[in-house]
């Protein structure tokens, strides 16, 4: 059996969370593959809203089991809260949750060191979530981090010291004022560990291949987005992992011929939190309008999302670089009643029409060329079937599906598992 991926193809918050949940049905393995904290997975049934942060979206449902692997970066402290988040919702997750031995740990004076390092940027600031992600993927590849399968030896303490102490130097190094006192936030950490010590550990990339050979069903569920990725994305506007496919393969030990469907998310319209290019963004009451009824604020850090319309180039691109093989379409209902809509289908860059991503999409290098297309007046957050579309939606499905020639196959038209329609 192949493993199926799905990943946000703009600058995360598409809501991978809600269709992991709502595909989790057809599985039966989640695993996340990088990211970490960082991340905030909305899921919303029932009435109720769940942020789900390092944990896969798959821990609701009764059968899957959930796997956090090697590419995703654990802080204890944020995972023992979300431990706690389950519990009171009766989730037995000692059962279905596992991580794997090489995936790293967030230590205290990662976090520290992530907060010196934004506020020496100062007015460059990344825009960091400021939960440690840098600085822990930065001695993961510099080979100083601290592992989970560290946890299980002897000497493990004596690691967590020498490298707290190296982060320490660190801090003083950055020359700003962080206040902070690591004996209370270490008293927190050694807490969470053992807490964190109760779940069960695996070797991933063998769990993997096993799954494989028993005829399981893997999903693996993307954090951030395609334009978070450090390698393609807006850099340095980034965060530290692959998002992309390839991510996919390194994070969890699955081989590249091992991926089968790659399913991309993206929203009708574009978001962005945290700063860095975003050519299409909007700075008028349109963009006021989206961020309102499509209540874009960040769901780890409670910012505001900026908003924009869609960028066609930007997804072709990511299209591209993950192989996506069928679309989903995301939040198109918050556009509805909108004047028209604007597609990004090209740039003006040096004097020249172009229809790709240069090196530098900073505004003053790029204009967005827009095509305007006409709005649905509908409300889309009742509808059950396609069936049921206005003409105007369908044209805009059309037009990008044409465009990107791949199939959009899922419509949501609003935040519930039930609101979501197939093609
Ligand atoms: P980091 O924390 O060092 O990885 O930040 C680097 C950049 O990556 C962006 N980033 C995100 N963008 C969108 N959503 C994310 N998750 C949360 C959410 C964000 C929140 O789901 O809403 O609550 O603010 C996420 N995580 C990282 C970040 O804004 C930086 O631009
Ligand atoms: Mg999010």
């Amino acid at each position: 059996m192949a493993v199926d991926l799905l990943l946000g193809l703009q600058w995360g918050d598409e809501g991978k969370g809600k269709i992991v949940d709502v595909l989790t049905a057809d599985y039966d393995i989640i695993a996340r593959f990088q990211g970490g904290p960082n991340a905030g997975h909305t899921l919303e049934f029932d009435g109720i809203k769940h942020v789900l942060r390092t944990i896969p979206s798959g821990i609701f449902h009764d059968k899957a089991i959930n796997v956090i692997g090697n590419g995703v970066v654990i802080d204890p402290v944020v995972f023992v809260q979300e431990l706690d988040g389950l519990e009171q919702f009766k989730i037995d997750y000692k059962s279905k949750l596992i991580i794997s031995r090489k995936a790293h740990i967030i230590l205290p004076t990662h976090r520290l060191l992530d907060a010196a390092s934004e506020t020496s940027k100062g007015k460059a600031k990344i825009g960091s979530t400021l939960k440690g992600i840098g600085p822990t993927y930065m001695d993961k590849t510099g080979r100083n981090g601290l592992r989970i399968g560290d946890l299980e030896q002897d000497n493990w303490k004596e690691k967590y010291r020498n490298l707290a102490n190296k982060h320490e130097a660190l801090i003083g190094f950055h020359d700003v004022q962080i206040q902070y006192d690591l004996a209370e936030l270490e008293k927190e950490f050694f807490t969470a560990v053992e807490r964190l010590k109760e779940l069960t550990f695996i070797d991933s990339e063998e769990y993997f291949q096993n799954a494989q050979r028993n005829g399981k069903t893997i999903l693996a569920e993307g954090a951030q987005g395609s334009l978070l990725d450090i390698d393609f994305g807006t850099y340095p506007f980034v965060t530290s992992s692959n998002t992309t496919a390839a991510g996919a393969c390194t994070g969890l030990g699955v081989a590249p011929n091992q991926i089968g469907e790659v399913y991309g998310i993206f929203k009708a319209y574009t978001t962005r939190v945290g700063s860095g290019p975003f050519p299409t963004e909007l700075f008028d009451e349109v963009g006021a309008e989206m961020a309102k009824v499509g209540h874009e604020f960040g769901a780890v850090t409670g910012r505001p999302r900026r908003c924009g319309w869609l960028d066609l180039i930007a997804l072709k691109y990511t299209c591209q670089i993950n192989g996506v093989t069928q679309l989903m379409m995301m939040k198109g209902d918050v556009l509805s009643g909108f004047d028209s809509l604007q597609v990004c289908t090209g740039y003006e860059y040096k004097g020249e029409t172009i229809h790709h991503l240069p090196y530098n999409i900073e505004a003053e290098n790029v204009t967005p060329i827009y095509t305007e297309f006409p709005c649905w007046k509908e409300d889309l957050t009742k509808m059950t079937d396609p069936s049921q579309f206005p003409a105007e939606l369908n044209e805009y499905i059309d037009f990008l599906e044409k465009e990107l020639e791949i199939p959009i196959k899922v419509v949501s038209v609003g935040p519930d598992r039930t609101q979501t329609i197939h093609r």
